[in-house]
């Protein structure tokens, strides 16, 4: 065996550096450079941000996480086609999300290769959207970058009524990719001095759950429970529903033929959305603008009207916001009840940090309450959560005058979540106990149904 530096690869390494064919790594990356390598590799538009922006860090740890090298981000978007994302037929729109999500992530590679060549550490720093990192499911959040925040701080657009970024001129038609980079950039974006949002509420008359309300706020499990049905949780309540049937007929008697087989068309070419509906009612943007301005009554008739008089199913979850909203506003749509998943955490922690995503605060509208919650056992917590004027507020600690205290262990509270423990019986064995009155947990449970 010979020494290292007599292996052939070494040698004709060490041979290149001599000739200058290997490129020297850059310790500050040219803006317009690095622009041009983006769009030549299909991005519609794109920005740059530093690892030390404080627009980003909230999710500087993860980042450095995932890429401890970086240094900075570039965040670009694609566009997506108009037509095809206000087509009510969902075959058509998720197509062309499918296409744009794969878009994102050819344009992401080809970045990342061609600063690979250019001697540049760089690393696709997550999909479009799926895959996510799935062992984190009832954990923690899944995915590893959030690109919002950071397509934001690049000013590349900002964040509309609808929580989707809208940029100035392609509007709410586009998705968002971030790469991270072990080198600094010579400029960075900034925020977008105004928002593109036009606050038109399209979006809230579109959405067919009623998850985005007009002041802004965003029912998280709404929106969850009815579009991702096939995915994730949604999924995995329809192969429960399997195996709690006794047989094929009671299992048709739970799930109809044609949503077998939209299962199956998600299992065989990729998850469908069943509504983005809020993207593709946006008149936002330069390029989008003009039917709305020339007049808004035939742009609401021509664009939102197909939507809101679809007749489809709309999936709700027993007890939620939106088992009240959809009669009310959509007559025509057939709503059926659906379990989300969201309430079976593997952790105390990710059970109150879950809270605010499974909140209906509609079914909180009566309750003023403070609750003092204690958890022993496996895991050891204590937290004041305050339920007033629809709103939820969850902070570590006990904090001022509770009107009822609970103590759980923490192990029977989490099989409580995941409906493996009933109550009575939890009381019972003192697994659970509370000071106050039982209508305060009822009152609790009925503002996080699952
Ligand atoms: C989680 C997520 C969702 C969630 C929450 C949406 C939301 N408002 O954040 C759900 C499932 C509801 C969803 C739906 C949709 N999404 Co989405 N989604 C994401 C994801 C993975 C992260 C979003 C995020 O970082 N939010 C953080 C902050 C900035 O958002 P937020 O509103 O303040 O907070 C919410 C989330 O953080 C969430 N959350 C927090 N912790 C956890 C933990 C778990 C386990 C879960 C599930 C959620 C969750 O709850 C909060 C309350 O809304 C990104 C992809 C990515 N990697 O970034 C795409 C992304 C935001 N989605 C996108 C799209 C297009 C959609 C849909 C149109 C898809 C569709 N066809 O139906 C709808 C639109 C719904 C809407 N009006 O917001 C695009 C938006 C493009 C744009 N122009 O901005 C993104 C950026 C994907 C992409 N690469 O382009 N999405």
């Amino acid at each position: 065996m010979g020494t290292l530096a007599d292996h052939p690869t070494v040698k004709s390494f060490r041979a290149r550096i001599a000739a200058g064919a290997v490129p020297k790594p850059p310790q500050i990356l040219d803006a317009e450079w690095l622009r041009s390598v983006c769009l030549d590799a299909g991005a519609d538009d794109v920005g740059f941000v530093s690892i030390d922006s404080a627009d980003i860090a909230a999710q500087k740890p993860e980042i450095l996480a995932a890429f401890p090298a970086t240094q900075a981000l570039i965040s670009f978007i694609c566009r997506m086609n108009r037509e095809n994302i206000r087509a009510p037929a969902r075959s058509i729109a998720n197509v062309e999300l499918h296409h744009t999500g794969e878009e994102i992530n050819d344009v992401a590679r080809r970045v990342v290769s061609a600063l690979q060549d250019a001697g540049v550490r760089a690393l696709n720093g997550a999909p479009t959207g799926f895959p996510m990192e799935a062992d984190r499911w009832g954990a923690d959040k899944m995915w590893v970058v959030s690109h919002k925040p950071v397509a934001v701080a690049a000013g590349l657009g900002r964040m509309g009524i609808h929580r989707n970024v809208i940029h100035p001129k392609f509007g709410s038609f586009i998705l968002l990719g971030t790469v991270l980079v072990d080198a600094e950039v010579s400029a960075h974006g900034k925020p977008l001095d105004y928002n593109p949002c036009l606050s038109c509420k399209l979006c809230v008359a579109a959405c067919p759950t009623g998850a985005i309300r007009p002041d802004g706020a965003f029912n998280f499990s709404a929106c969850y429970t009815h579009n991702y049905r096939e995915f994730m949780s949604g999924f995995g309540d329809w192969v429960e529903t399997i195996a709690e049937s006794q047989s094929a007929k009671d299992y048709r008697g739970k799930v109809s033929d044609a949503e077998t087989v939209s299962m199956w068309q998600s299992l065989s070419f990729g998850a469908n959305y069943k509504a983005a509906y809020c993207l593709a009612v946006c008149p936002a943007g330069e390029d989008v603008i003009g039917p709305f301005l020339a007049d808004r009554k035939q742009f609401t008739q021509d664009v939102v009207e197909p939507l809101r008089a679809k007749e489809e199913t709309i999936y709700v979850t027993p007890g939620s916001d939106a088992e009240t909203y959809v009669p009310r506003h959509f007559p025509h749509k057939k709503i059926k009840r659906v379990a989300n998943g969201l309430s079976r955490q593997t952790s105390i922690r990710a059970f109150l940090n879950g809270l605010p995503r499974v909140f209906q605060r509609g079914r909180a509208k009566d309750l003023n309450a403070t609750y003092h919650f204690t958890f022993t056992g496996r895991e050891n917590a204590q937290v004041t959560i305050v339920i007033a004027n629809r709103t939820l507020r969850v902070a570590d600690g006990h904090e001022g005058k509770p009107d009822l205290r609970m103590t759980a262990d923490s192990e029977t509270w989490l099989r409580f979540l995941r409906k493996e423990a009933n109550l009575p019986w939890a009381l019972l064995r003192r697994r659970i106990r509370i000071k106050g009155s039982p209508r305060l947990l009822l009152a609790f449970g009925r503002c996080f149904p699952s």
